[in-house]
């Protein structure tokens, strides 16, 4: 193996690209794509800007529902594939109107399954909740449409120590009842700062098998 394998992927630029409404009006699918989903306010845009080493670069707030349209990241290191990296509105937010949560599914439908550079969907769940009803139905349903995805389980900074294990273990029980193999997932908190050199080794490997289309 050469030596410079063995270092860990380091992110040398991010920076915002464009926000679109539509699948079709994301930038060109010339290089890997990776996706963050979840409910509103697990922590998507935390752990992007964490990720990238940059505060304030993806939007975020206190109050659900911050993040709207597709926002697409241009990520690079040195002599990496550049990548870019989504930051996507959340679902479950409650107090949306009907109308505007099946807009929403329209919109994050056609770009889960028409976006062609789209390598691999991040499913963030929060780590100090018991299985939701939410999450699972949204990760079978991309197991109908043949989506590759992991999991990533935030916030872990504001558990006990014993907690994270316990929610992800419940987790991927309750998968178990659709999935014969379980999914890959991370812990990750954006405040501690954990998580993010497994994260990035993850797509360092998935890179490298990207092909252009
Ligand atoms: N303690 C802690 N707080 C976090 C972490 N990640 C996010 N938060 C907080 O959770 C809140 C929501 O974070 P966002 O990153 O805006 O969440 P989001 O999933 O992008 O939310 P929407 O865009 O509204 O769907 C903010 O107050 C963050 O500071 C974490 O790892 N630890
Ligand atoms: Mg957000």
């Amino acid at each position: 193996m050469h030596p410079f394998n063995l270092q860990p992927m380091e992110i040398t630029s991010a920076k915002y690209v464009i926000s679109s409404a539509t699948y079709k009006q994301c930038p060109a699918p010339d290089r890997p794509e990776y996706a963050f989903i979840g409910r509103s306010n697990v922590g998507k845009s935390s752990l992007i800007n964490m990720i990238c080493n940059q505060r304030g670069l993806a939007k975020t707030s206190s109050t659900p529902g911050k993040t709207q349209l597709i926002n697409h990241f241009e990520v690079g290191g040195k002599s990496q594939t550049r990548w870019f990296l989504v930051d996507l509105p959340g679902y479950g937010y409650a107090t949306v109107s009907h109308k505007a949560r099946n807009n929403w599914s329209n919109i994050i439908e056609s770009y889960i399954r028409k976006r062609e550079n789209l390598v691999c969907l991040f499913v963030l769940i929060d780590s100090r909740h018991d299985p939701q009803q939410i999450d699972l139905d949204f990760i079978n349903q991309l197991g109908e449409w043949q989506i590759p995805f992991v999991l990533v389980f935030t916030k872990a900074d504001k558990n006990k120590p014993a907690v994270t294990p316990r929610n992800v273990n419940a987790f991927l029980s309750a998968l178990s009842d659709q999935w014969e193999v379980p999914p890959p997932y991370f812990v990750t908190s954006a405040v501690e700062k954990t998580g993010r050199k497994e994260i990035l080794d993850y797509i360092n490997d998935l890179n490298k098998g990207f092909r252009k289309l």
